[in-house]
């Protein structure tokens, strides 16, 4: 442990080391390059540039990360410690200059160098350390937690490699492996000194201690290191500079002397390799459990370190073990860290010597619990096999959990065995497997959902029995985005126009912007709206040829789905439609529809067979149809490449439809949804997830809504759903599936996308084929209306004008004031 040091003085108290003029941080530039990066000017590469341009900046970050770290030293208030798998924070340096306010002056300095600021930030390859919706809004929320002035640490994993980049060839997605870390980053702070180990594997046993207590220890098979990786996140306008802390896996020695003397060289390596493995790759699925040992391995190990630092902190300002709830409100992104319930447990009892009520108060006091998913395909378990093998200490704990909480439940409900299955932390089937959302609910005092009616239906169906013993456990945060990042840097013209009319405040409260209303029918103003998505377009209508070579009209409806590949989010669906659209114009030349331009991006899980056969399936349909000289200026169909961050803020902005048409029930909230709704796309869309508040907020006449609800969807498939009647009675769903089936699309082929045909006409678990009809006539009222440009434009200002309650500032006050217990701890700079 590292020694307190004696006070010293502050060096540069009173002394204005920081400017935040241009020539100032030309000079930090210029200086970076020459002394961090050892160039000069005439050769310096635009990564070199990219680099001291960071570089400068960081320096006015790192003093105001000084200063807080400093601050939360003698802090008594409670920190929020965010657990998660994943972030996906996006590119940091125009976030940073943004919440500098540093804007202007850092675009003259680059331009007196030569340089224009976007050449330079588009330099920055984006941590892709998340596969969609949920990592992105871990780090949405680390970005309010800071602007807000919340005392936060986010710990997560540091992949060395992120989510695969994606690339597509002859239809198909290809991946390729992320290598983001390849020419530096700036942005991160390894610190050696902070690390943690990690036990694994091998076996438990048990002993009496001195005072004859009865103790387990743990003799693992490895120990690994988890080094702390630290990134600065900045809040808007305030000192707040708060910690993301990620894990990098290490050995514990880089050799192992013992097999190297016995002249095993490479065997020595190879433990070192093994180790580091641990935080090599993101696993890239957000559909189903890979049940796969490194996976578990990498949940342990990130909540080990993770929590054990926790410890080292607490120590540190001097507080004992009983502290730690009121030090921490630990926060469960999804069931991937639930492993931190035992693994405290662990770190109390075996050794801190804790007893186990004790400990089992400090866990059930510390923990709050967000699920982000219904799909039973996605909730988390793991076989037991597997945790004996890696974890046997962890899987006595849990043994114990669910022997102490079971005997609860008897008492409850005496007699009721079926009740006892239900929430067992364990299921019983050809294996035995733990079920890591029971093991969260019942290590934690809160447990909430991402929007209401996916809150309504934990509570209804998931988590019904758990509900039940402690319904005052259970409530919802409707999710929300940052509008620092989703509209002041991904739409820098509405930005203007909004700050123009509410001035600068719509930034931290985004409600400000209902004063548009009474704008929504101006004429004048309601021009410039339509030049603002107009120019959008252009841009976006350029950059879409240069990655695609397809050409389309900034004047045609811009219509997005933009979101993993899923077959519950059914892009097919959308495909369904634009077929019989193609096939209605190509029967009816003079038929009155506005062109569209249909924009697609997303990734597909690498295993996920059906996933990429949708995305064959887009890239087929396109091809054709965008080769149809008949239709040439009137649809256009794209598959936009490597839809991530970056990608998304150029996507945003310019659409006019936001595509929203998951099945009902389940999509937990949509993040999505917000980004586009913001940004002035008007909504069509399903009673799923956040969509139906959404709705609730912008007015149902201004969203374009069609399809079963969730109840409908519930009822349907319980009294035996049938696909095959959909495609007997409805003539032109009919048309577009045998126009599939014949190859039209697949010059000839009539077997490449035959799997996604039949599991539509026999199977079709998301009901494609009954929601299509009422899709499709959704989609004829969209082409009306916006054929009179005054209503949608209307229709656009009053949903950027509603969506206040989307902002992830309203979301995570909410966490502070029901869940953490939090309040503002403002920074002064010394
Ligand atoms: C075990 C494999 C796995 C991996 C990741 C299963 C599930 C996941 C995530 C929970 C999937 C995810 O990102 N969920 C999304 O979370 C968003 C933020 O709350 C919601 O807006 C999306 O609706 C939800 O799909």
């Amino acid at each position: 442990m590292t020694q307190p040091h004696p006070p010293i003085p502050n060096p540069f108290a009173g002394v204005e080391f920081e400017s935040h003029s241009p020539q100032a941080i030309q000079q930090d530039i210029l200086s970076h390059l020459n002394f961090a990066l050892a160039r000069f000017p005439a050769v310096a590469t635009s990564n070199d540039w990219y680099l001291a341009a960071a570089q400068a900046i960081r320096d006015r970050v790192v003093r105001r990360f000084l200063a807080t770290s400093d601050s939360y030293r003698q802090l008594k208030s409670r920190t929020v410690c965010f657990l998660s798998a994943e972030y996906l924070p996006g590119p940091h340096l125009p976030l940073m200059v943004l919440n500098l306010d540093l804007h202007d002056a850092f675009c003259e300095a680059l331009q007196s160098l030569g340089l224009n600021c976007h050449q330079v930030y588009d330099m920055e390859e984006e941590p892709g350390l998340g596969n969609g919706g949920l990592g992105r809004l871990a780090a949405c929320y680390m970005e309010s937690l800071a602007t807000l002035q919340i005392p936060t640490i986010g710990y997560g994993i540091r992949y060395e490699f992120g989510i695969f980049d994606q690339s597509i060839r002859d239809g198909w997605q290809v991946e390729q492996t992320d290598k983001w870390l390849r020419l530096g980053n700036p942005w991160e702070f390894p610190h050696p000194e902070i690390c943690h180990e990690v036990k694994l594997g091998g076996r438990t046993e048990s002993y009496h201690d001195q005072q004859g207590h009865y103790r387990v220890r743990w003799i693992p098979e490895r120990v690994v290191k988890g080094i702390a990786c630290d990134t600065p996140i900045l809040g808007y306008h305030v000192n707040t500079v708060n910690l993301l802390r990620l894990w990098k896996a290490e050995a514990i020695e880089s050799f192992d002397f013992a097999a190297f003397d016995t002249g095993d060289y490479y065997g020595a390596v190879q433990q070192k390799v093994q180790s580091e493995t641990i935080s090599k790759v993101l696993y890239p699925n957000d559909d189903r459990l890979a049940g796969k040992l490194l996976r578990l391995a990498q949940q342990a190990f990130f909540v080990s370190c993770s929590l054990q630092d926790m410890i080292r902190i607490l120590r540190q300002c001097g507080d004992p073990l009983e502290k730690f709830p009121e030090k921490y409100a630990v926060q469960l992104n999804d069931t991937h860290p639930a492993l931190a319930i035992p693994e405290l447990m662990r770190l109390l009892v075996d050794e801190h010597f804790l007893d186990w009520e004790s400990a089992w108060s400090i866990t059930q006091r510390s923990f709050g619990y967000t699920n982000h998913t219904l799909l039973p395909e996605a909730l988390e378990t793991w076989p037991v096999a597997l945790l004996a093998q890696l974890l046997p200490r962890h899987l006595e704990i849990i043994y114990e959990i669910n022997r102490r909480f079971l005997d609860e439940v008897r008492l409850r409900y005496p007699g009721d065995q079926q009740r006892l299955q239900q929430l067992s932390l364990f299921s019983e089937g050809t294996e035995s497997r733990v079920r890591m959302a029971h093991l969260a609910c019942v290590g934690s005092f809160s447990i909430n959902g991402v929007a209401e009616l996916h809150s309504q239906l934990l509570v209804d169906r998931t988590l019904q029995p758990f509900y039940q013993l402690w319904p005052q456990k259970f409530g919802n945060v409707t999710n929300g985005v940052s509008p620092r990042r989703f509209l002041a840097l991904a739409n820098p013209e509405l930005s203007k126009l909004l700050t123009e009319v509410v001035g600068e405040k719509w930034m931290t409260e985004l409600s400000s912007l209902r004063c548009l209303e009474r704008l929504a029918d101006d004429a004048a103003f309601q021009q410039r709206w339509q030049n603002i998505k107009r120019t959008n377009k252009r841009q976006l209508a350029q950059i879409i040829r240069n990655r695609t070579g397809v050409i389309v009209d900034p004047d045609s409806l811009f219509d997005v789905q933009v979101k993993r590949l899923h077959e519950y989010k059914r892009q097919h669906l959308n495909v369904l439609s634009v077929i019989c659209a193609y096939m209605r114009l190509k029967r009816n030349p003079n038929l009155s529809i506005p062109p569209r331009t249909v924009l697609f991006a997303g990734k597909a899980a690498p295993g996920y067979y059906m996933a990429k056969l949708m995305i064959k399936l887009i890239n087929s349909v396109a091809d054709t149809i965008n080769r149809d000289p008949d239709v040439a200026d009137r649809l256009r169909i794209v598959f936009f490449p490597d839809y991530n961050v970056k990608n998304g803020q150029l996507i945003y902005p310019a659409a006019d439809l936001s595509e929203q048409i998951s099945l009902a029930g389940m999509e937990a909230s949509g993040t999505g949804n917000m980004k586009l709704a913001m940004n002035g796309a008007l909504t069509i869309g399903t009673l799923d997830g956040a969509n139906v508040e959404i709705r609730d907020e912008v007015g149902a006449e201004n969203f374009f809504l069609f399809g079963l609800t969730a109840a409908e969807v519930q009822a349907v498939k319980s009294s035996g759903y049938s696909p095959d009647r959909y495609y007997q009675t409805d003539a032109q769903l009919r048309e577009a599936i045998d126009l599939i089936s014949s190859g039209f699309f697949t010059h000839g082929d009539r077997q490449c996308l035959r799997p996604l045909v039949d599991n539509l006409l026999y199977h079709d678990p998301f009901l494609v084929m009954a929601d299509f009809a009422a899709y499709d006539q959704c989609q004829q009222r969209v082409d009306q209306i916006y054929q009179q440009p005054d209503h949608w434009t209307r229709m656009s200002i009053l949903n950027t004008a509603r969506m206040g309650k989307f902002s992830s500032d309203r979301s995570i006050k909410e966490y502070c004031q029901n869940i953490w217990k939090v309040s503002p701890q403002p920074i002064q700079l010394g």
